[in-house]
């Protein structure tokens, strides 16, 4: 028996402090959480990779959701640490570490959110078990909920070049509400690793029945490739992708950009491999550099008069997509979610560094530079024209009070927390809608047949379309520097379309804008889509109502298939009656609804999803629906 020392009972107090609070360690105990484990343990891999001693890492998906991470760096140190007095492995798995450097030299990556470690996944995992290569040997270890069950041995000889780490875990049921890995999500944040780190070879597998996969990632350009990667389904101004690299204050700085003919930024910031959302010093700099190098670079070569004002931010980064990755030894993160950088020396440094760089770049590529100032000064112009329409609204608003919509039928409660909006594809179902509705609390905006493309418009085009900014005026909320969601009237905004090809066109036109322009509604969790039924069955004067051919199924199972059943298929809307429609749509107690969300951790997905789905090229919608046709359900035809 091993002596129980103080440091085991605080090595087993600190994981069972893990146990008992697994959301103060991985954020929380849902999918997300569970998905975490996987990049805790990749992240140190990626540390070595970064250390320059790992070329590839491995992630295995096994059939029983246990996970295998490989990687081929110098191996976990099995030798003794004499603080601890146990193998550092053992350490490395066993006690918490506040998320700083584990000693020797680069950085410890994975700060921020997670960058707790190894000893947080072994705490919630039913089992774990480290195998490493090292010397000719392979060493093991494995522990159950955190406790070590088999002492660290040697287990076989290996090559003797042969070096490197590998960890399966299980993740504990007991501690996750849920166990089963979404291959989708970890490709995501693997391929997004991968870009962080150049050269660095990732796999990932899926071993599981039926849903076998591998999908492999390696980018000899990193954030070069990962700007091509984004602006693959746009089209690109030109064919250069602008890349700056450097060190300045202790902080190494990349950044890699390219426009496209798109309206919108598209712009991601990293520190050490982990996305900031809220951005911060190193994207402050960034936006600094960027407007101060093209306005100086603009009144250099006359492509801006002396008359003419100086160029904004927002208008050089229009269509703009950008990367930029920080690497700091001691990243502090700030704000209600602790996703925005806050050391200041990051500021300065992206500055400094951008700034250089941009500057000989565009001296050495006139041609390039001349192409983003003349996208920048038709920006500026419609950014003109568009305020002058919107500081026009503002002005009305400000005479009539409030302007609401003519189309708007109003709910009488003033209180936004119990209040819907229901946009509503066309009039005839607007006019049911409108009968159907309960007064108090409903009210309902119809709209003219189909909105604006926000995708493919500019903002003057898109502040002076009657629909959007019927919408605008109806929510609220005003928009752009005006946008403020506590003024929001509707704590539900339901996009109520036809249940057929042109209504799901529709939702999609009104979520694109709606993720344009009002991102936080969404985010708030304030947009649902409505559901109308599919089917309606008639049998001996009862009536039921289906929202899936699955459902329909079950009700015909159970009041038997015969003559007498009448079903129909809704198309539209206007098929229902206004009682119908209150029935099966919009009634509270009885209505399906679906709530819109989006993880911020994959708005580079979200965004090429959207340029895919309603941006000017036609190859990269093909593909998509060549690949999805097999998951629609309920095809009209
Ligand atoms: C599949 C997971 O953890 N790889 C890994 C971890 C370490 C090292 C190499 C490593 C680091 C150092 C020196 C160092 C870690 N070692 C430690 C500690 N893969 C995986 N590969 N030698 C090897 O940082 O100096 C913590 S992580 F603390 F033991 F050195």
């Amino acid at each position: 028996m091993q002596e129980y020392g103080a440091d085991q009972i605080q090595i087993l107090e600190g994981l069972e402090a893990v146990r008992k609070r697994p959301g103060m360690y991985i954020g929380s105990t849902s999918e997300r959480g569970l998905h975490h484990l996987v990049y805790e343990i990749v992240d140190n891999a990626v540390d070595e990779a970064l250390a320059g001693f790992c070329k590839n890492i491995d992630v295995s998906i096994h059939q029983d959701n246990s996970i295998t991470v490989v990687d081929d760096g110098r191996g976990i140190p099995v030798g003794i640490n004499h603080k601890a007095g146990i193998p550092a492995v053992e350490v490395v798995f066993t006690i918490l570490h506040a998320g700083g450097k584990f000693g020797g030299g680069g950085y410890k990556v994975s700060g921020g959110l997670h960058g707790v470690g190894a000893s947080v996944v072994n705490a919630l995992s039913e089992w774990l078990e480290v195998l490493i290569y090292i010397d000719g040997k392979i060493h093991r270890q494995r522990y159950e909920r955190g406790q070590v069950v088999e002492k660290l041995k040697v287990i076989g000889e290996c090559e003797p070049d042969r070096t490197g780490t590998t960890v399966s875990f299980l993740p504990d049921k007991q501690v996750f509400e849920v166990t089963e890995y979404d291959f989708d999500t970890l490709k995501v944040r693997l391929r997004e690793m991968a870009f962080l780190t150049k050269g660095l070879n990732i796999t990932l597998h899926d071993e599981r029945e039926g849903i076998e996969q591998t999908k492999n990632f390696c980018y000899a350009g990193g954030i070069k490739e990962f700007v091509t990667y984004l602006n693959r389904s746009k089209t690109e101004l030109y064919e250069h992708v602008i890349y700056c690299e450097g060190f300045y204050n202790n902080v190494f700085v990349e950044v890699s950009m390219q426009h496209n003919d798109s309206y919108t930024e598209n712009i991601y910031s990293f520190v050490n491999n982990i996305n900031t959302p809220e951005g911060g010093t190193h994207l402050a700099g960034f936006k600094n550099a960027l407007t101060k190098t093209f306005n100086d670079y603009a009144r250099k070569n006359k492509l801006l008069k002396d008359n003419e004002q100086n160029l904004s931010g927002e208008d050089i980064r229009e269509g703009l997509t950008a990367i930029i990755s920080v690497k700091l030894e001691e990243p502090q993160f700030e704000g209600q979610t602790k996703q925005k950088l806050g050391n200041s020396e990051a500021r300065g440094a992206v500055d400094n560094i951008l700034s250089e760089q941009l500057m000989i770049f565009l001296e050495q590529n006139p041609a390039v530079a001349k192409i983003i100032l003349e996208k920048s000064i038709l920006a500026q112009r419609a950014r003109d024209a568009a305020r002058k329409a919107r500081d026009l609204t503002r002005r009305k608003t400000a005479l009539d009070g409030m302007a609401l919509p003519g189309k708007l039928a109003d709910c009488s409660d003033k209180n936004p927390e119990n209040c819907e909006i229901y946009i509503v594809e066309g009039d005839s179902a607007g006019g049911s809608a409108k009968k159907a509705r309960s007064r108090s609390t409903q009210a309902i905006l119809p709209l003219r047949g189909k909105i604006l493309n926000v995708e493919k418009a500019r903002l003057d085009r898109i502040y002076g379309n009657a629909e959007i900014k019927a919408m605008i005026t109806a929510f609220g909320t005003g928009i752009h520097e005006d946008f403020d969601i506590s003024k929001l009237r509707y704590h539900k905004i339901i996009i109520m379309t036809d249940a057929d090809v042109d209504g799901a066109h529709i939702s999609t036109l009104l979520l694109t804008f709606l993720y344009r322009f009002m991102p936080d509604l969404i985010k708030e969790g304030y947009v649902y889509l409505a559901q109308p039924p599919l089917f309606k069955l008639e049998k001996n004067k009862k009536v039921w109502y289906a929202y899936s051919a699955e459902e329909l199924n079950d009700i015909l199972l159970e009041v038997g298939r015969d003559q007498n059943n009448k079903i129909q298929r809704y198309k539209g809307l206007g098929e229902m009656d206004a009682d119908q429609l209150w029935e099966t749509t919009m009634d509270p107690e009885k209505r399906i609804l679906k709530r819109v969300i989006m993880n911020e951790e994959n708005s580079a997905e979200i965004d090429l999803t959207f340029t895919t789905l309603m941006g000017d090229k036609v190859e990269p919608r093909k593909e998509f629906i060549e690949q999805n046709a097999k998951h629609v359900k309920n095809l009209d035809i």
